[in-house]
């Protein structure tokens, strides 16, 4: 159905998965990954795809006449391109005014002039949170209400998309899925943080009272529910992506000690991320049924155990962002 799909951000976690996914189940379809290579960003995700119908092109969504030589040749866009990370938003927010808003805006425009089909990936923190005791978990009705400069950023990118499809007849989806885990994830993150710590004797660190729930699923899932969505979803459409996978991060964090072969007790408090949300959760039924799509990963210990091990085998890949990001955290003391 598409021969040509151009991958924003796809030197990041989620969107190198999702081109690994596609040239494994897809391998016909030809991808260009237009990435700016932010720190978040590692060739080194894609380089083994290179030359095997993978091509790179180095750049920023925001610049205008780059996106004029890319983007006309392809006939989909998936757009995963944005400044991704909860703490850095708050101790920064203007870049992620700048990537996730202007840059959705600068690719969109693009997409318009070249009749370009558009997917854009966003996340459940669009809605804002639940309460611990709430049984409601999100729909693709919730209302948005976002909370944190990194979701506020996010929640305007899907607004504009749903505008451009409205008002101009761009055909677009959006996927609003929950947090990611597996490998390639960034040293700044939940996860991948505390097993680093682990591996370095560093004691890993909890927010707050490390209630707060996040709905874990694989990127592996992730990736095959955006295939789904960009191939058959209905044009206008937002579809929201969950494994019920939820699980209170002192839970996630005692998995990984235990996993490592740790007391459960190894870790420590730290001060919690300012307006931090408590609780997301998934109702995914609108893409399990209408895209008949299904989670392969559905024991979230399995698939942690997995990853672990892919961060115990893979140091020389996270270890030159490690020492820069805990610097980082120590200067916000969390
Ligand atoms: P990431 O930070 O790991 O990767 C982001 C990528 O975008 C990097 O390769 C970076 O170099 C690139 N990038 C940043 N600014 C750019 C710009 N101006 N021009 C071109 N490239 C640029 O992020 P991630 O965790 O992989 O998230 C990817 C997408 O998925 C984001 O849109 C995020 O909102 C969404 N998402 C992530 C999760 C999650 O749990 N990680 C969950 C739901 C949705
Ligand atoms: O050291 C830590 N200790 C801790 O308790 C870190 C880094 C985080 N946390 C908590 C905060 C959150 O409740 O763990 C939870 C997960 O934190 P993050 O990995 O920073 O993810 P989150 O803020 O939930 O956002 C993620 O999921 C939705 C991604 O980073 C977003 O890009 C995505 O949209």
């Amino acid at each position: 159905m598409f021969s040509n799909i151009l991958v924003t951000g796809g030197c990041g976690f989620v969107g190198s998965n999702f081109v690994h996914y596609v040239h494994r189940n897809h391998p016909e379809v030809h991808i260009t990954v237009l990435d700016a290579l932010t720190y978040a960003g590692n060739l080194e995700n894609i380089s083994s795809l290179l030359s095997h119908n993978v091509d790179f092109v180095h750049g920023d969504i925001c610049d205008d006449e780059l996106l004029d030589r890319v983007v006309p040749e392809h006939d989909a866009i998936v757009h995963f391109a944005a400044e991704s990370h909860n703490d850095n938003a708050i101790v920064d927010p203007a870049p992620f005014i700048r990537t996730n808003v202007e840059g959705t805006f600068h690719l969109l425009e693009a997409a318009r002039m070249y009749d370009v089909r558009f997917h854009h990936i966003s996340t459940d923190e669009v809605y804002g949170d639940l309460a611990l005791d709430d049984p409601a978990r999100f729909t693709e009705h919730s209302p948005y209400r976002p909370s944190s400069p990194y979701s506020a950023s996010k929640a305007s990118s899907d607004m504009l998309v749903q505008s451009w499809h409205r008002t101009y007849g761009l055909r677009t989806t959006i996927s609003n899925c929950s947090n990611n885990y597996g490998p390639y994830q960034h040293v700044e993150k939940f996860i991948p943080r505390q097993i680093t710590n682990v591996i370095d004797g560093l004691r890993p660190k909890l927010y707050g009272d490390g209630l707060n729930v996040r709905d874990w699923v694989h990127t592996d899932d992730h990736s095959s529910a955006v295939w789904a969505i960009l191939t058959r979803g209905r044009s206008g459409e937002s579809y929201l992506i969950g494994a019920n996978g939820e699980r209170n991060n002192l839970t996630v964090m005692r998995a990984i000690l235990c996993e490592m072969g740790q007391p459960e007790d190894a870790f420590e408090w730290v001060k919690d991320r300012p307006g931090h949300d408590r609780r997301y959760a998934i109702d995914a039924t609108k893409l399990r049924t209408e895209l008949k799509w299904k989670p392969m990963h559905t024991n979230f210990e399995a698939g942690l155990r997995e990853t672990i091990r892919w961060y115990i085998d893979n140091q020389q890949w996270w270890r030159p962002s490690k020492a820069v990001t805990e610097q980082k955290y120590r200067a916000q003391c969390r």
